[in-house]
């Protein structure tokens, strides 16, 4: 199992005073140059590439059949609600607009959902996921009294290590993805999880993991849930994809209801972005489950201290159009249409690449391709062949090899089947 710990980047990385004449002749002089992000840094190459037929595979953002930014039916349809209720632009609380965050949290825990009746939830808007779980590492490193060590799952989402390493907590590691079978390490996994320090935080990707596409199955998350218990683990769920596994909402929430119906009180940090395509909206909801209602209010009283100097209170209107459609019947329907119709086209890019390497004449086992599920799929190109595809071919992707199957398109999955081909043959 690896266990690293990383030490506080703000505490290593001080700069010490320097005195005026021993100073060049900015207080910049000593600030080196960072490396660009490893996924958005992947955008910033493919604008500066002139080939016509480029194609961007990095960041999960969602495309059309025409390779377009969509922005959903449902989407569109609130917002003309909103536009005719005229609303006014003052702050909101600090933990966000309540219509939203009652309706995300009944969203995540299911229409019938007790921690919900019976107000045992906390749960406050946050500047989307990567927010939501920022406020959650910054209450973590406060107020955790256990073992304030986050277990992350090898892989994870890039941005899950500066995140909770930023807010002043450890770093830890469980085995997750098998290389040799592309798919879930399950005997790994609880291996390396019975050997975390009692009282630890462990971090679960609730759906379509990012970046492998693998998730565990129903029996897998029993016997998971289980083992975290028994070794008095805090859960910490990150739902980034709610809806875009399966096209099916509950279904994909099927994990964190589970946690939840084992006893365990865990935190939740919810992303808009996807499955509402509300990326630039920073919609997201973060959540604390607790014992009681008078223990939720007073560890609400110390969210609220925890958001207050950071942004002071969250953007209005992302959480409105959310709101809008979680809370609007018909319009709710309407959604889960868009969201399936999502999840129905990466399934189907994903068929259709497969189909396309065969007749490219690719004798290589591509089966993990339909297997995996989600926004991403983890194709095994090895960085050598990423770099390839990247320079030869303009196809641009993380070097991990994990590529968006939703910024494919039916016109140009050929195009890809092709240049994947010629970097693996
Ligand atoms: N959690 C996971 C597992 C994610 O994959 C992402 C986004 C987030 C949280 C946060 O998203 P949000 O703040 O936009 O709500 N991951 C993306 C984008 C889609 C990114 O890296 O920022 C990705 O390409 O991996």
């Amino acid at each position: 199992m690896a266990l690293f710990s990383v030490g506080n980047l703000f505490r290593d990385n001080v700069i010490r005073f320097v005195p005026a004449a021993s100073r060049a002749s900015s207080w910049w002089s000593g600030v080196e140059m960072g490396p660009p992000d490893a996924i958005l840094g992947v955008t910033e190459a493919f604008k500066r590439d002139s080939n016509p037929q480029k194609m961007n595979l990095g960041v999960g953002a969602y495309r059309s059949d025409e390779g377009k930014p969509f922005v959903l039916p449902s989407v569109r349809k609130a917002e003309e609600i909103m536009m005719a209720a005229s609303h006014d632009k003052e702050y909101l609380p600090i933990t966000g607009l309540a219509d939203f965050t009652k309706a995300a949290a009944i969203l995540a825990f299911g229409d019938n959902s007790e921690t919900v009746s019976r107000n045992l939830n906390i749960t406050s808007q946050g500047i989307s996921g990567t927010g939501s779980l920022r406020i959650g590492a910054n209450f973590l490193q406060r107020y955790y009294p256990g073992n304030k060590q986050v277990f992350l799952p090898t892989p994870s989402w890039g941005n899950h290590t500066p995140i909770f390493n930023h807010a002043g907590l450890q770093l830890g590691a469980y085995r997750y993805y098998d290389k040799s079978t592309c798919g879930f390490d399950k005997a790994g996994c609880l291996e390396d999880i019975s050997k975390i320090p009692e009282g630890s935080i462990i971090l679960l990707h609730a759906c379509a993991h990012n970046p492998t596409g693998v998730d565990p199955k129903p029996e897998d998350w029993k016997e998971l849930s289980h083992l975290i218990k028994k070794k008095k683990l805090y859960p910490f769920f990150d739902m980034a994809y709610q809806g875009f596994a399966s096209g099916d909402i509950d279904r994909d929430a099927y994990a964190l209801r589970l946690f939840l119906q084992d006893g365990h009180q865990l935190m939740l940090a919810q992303s808009f972005a996807k499955n509402m395509g509300l990326y630039g909206e920073r919609a997201g909801a973060f959540t604390i489950v607790c014992e009681t209602e008078e223990e939720m209010k007073r560890v609400e009283s110390q969210v609220k201290i925890t958001i207050r100097p950071i942004y002071s209170n969250p953007p209005v209107h992302g959480a409105r159009i959310a709101a809008t459609i979680l809370n609007t019947p018909d319009l709710r329907k309407e959604w889960l249409v868009d969201v399936k119709h999502m999840a129905d086209r990466i399934i189907n890019m994903r068929e259709m690449l497969v189909a396309n390497l065969k007749k490219e004449g690719s004798t290589l086992d591509w089966s993990h391709v339909t297997d995996q599920i989600g926004m991403f799929c983890f194709t095994g190109l090895k960085p050598e062949q990423v770099e390839r595809i990247t320079k030869e071919f303009s196809v641009y992707l993380t070097k991990d090899g994990r590529i968006s199957v939703a910024g494919i398109s039916s016109s140009n999955n050929a195009y890809l089947a092709h240049a994947i081909h010629q970097v693996t043959k």
